[in-house]
């Protein structure tokens, strides 16, 4: 059984096992898609953040009626004394008006357990689901991930969240470099410019899938209500 993707219908083996898939949700953060967080706070518009909203809820509710589907959920963040934030990372993040570790509307920017730093309400994750935190833009990076899913014979991962051309793509970049197979739901990711998502996900298509494939949610659910009743 598979997908429909581009550009090619996922996965390459036809092996669509919920024992050995994860539906990763990254960084669906009050300081990426809510009002006086980090995105916000650098003056970009909400509504490609937050449109992702409602078809993730839509996915992850078809996902979760199948027990063996592990589900992870990502949160992007700091230390409170910012030990582990890299200097140039801050520097930048001052000149767009967003200092991360400074205080806002929603918290201390980026720091974990502020406000801001906090799953959306919509999408908090259901209990025996794993949340990781990590300080960059990668999942791997700094974090159990990898161990996690080989030890759960992980394979196949399932990429939503935000942004599609920083968090997801460095998400999902990293992971096809370890073997994993990858699709990127193309309705369930949105980036802080429109051109750039686009962009995101024409670069996925490109060299027959140089890091997995693209689908809608639509496809997915189609096959995933199909795995169920099968
Ligand atoms: C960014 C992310 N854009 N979640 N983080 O800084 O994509």
């Amino acid at each position: 059984m598979n997908i429909e993707a581009v550009p090619y219908a996922w996965p390459y083996d036809n092996e669509l096992i919920p024992a050995k898939m994860a539906l990763l949700v990254i960084d669906m953060q009050i300081d990426f898609c809510g009002k006086g967080g980090y995105v916000d706070r650098m003056g970009y518009d909400l509504s490609l953040t937050t449109r992702t909203i409602e078809p993730i809820k839509r996915l992850l509710a078809e996902v979760r009626a199948i027990p063996e589907f592990t589900v992870i959920h990502t949160r992007e963040g700091h230390r409170p004394d910012l030990s582990d934030l890299p200097p140039n990372k801050r520097w930048r993040s001052q000149q767009i008006g967003a200092e991360i570790g400074s205080s806002g509307p929603a918290g201390r920017i980026l720091v974990r357990g502020e406000r801001g730093w906090q799953i959306i309400e919509e999408l908090t994750p259901l209990e025996g689901e794993l949340t990781l935190d990590k300080p960059g833009k990668g999942s791997f990076y700094a974090t159990d991930l990898d161990l996690i899913l080989r030890t759960k014979g992980i394979t196949h991962l399932l990429l939503t969240g935000i942004t599609t051309d920083v968090c997801v793509h460095t998400t999902m970049r990293d992971a096809n470099d370890r073997g994993y197979e990858c699709l990127l739901i193309s309705d369930c990711t949105g980036a802080t410019d429109e051109g750039n998502h686009e962009a995101a996900l024409k670069i996925i298509t490109m060299q027959g899938g140089v890091f997995g494939a693209v689908a809608h949610s639509e496809q997915v659910i189609k096959a995933l209500k199909k795995l169920r009743l099968a």
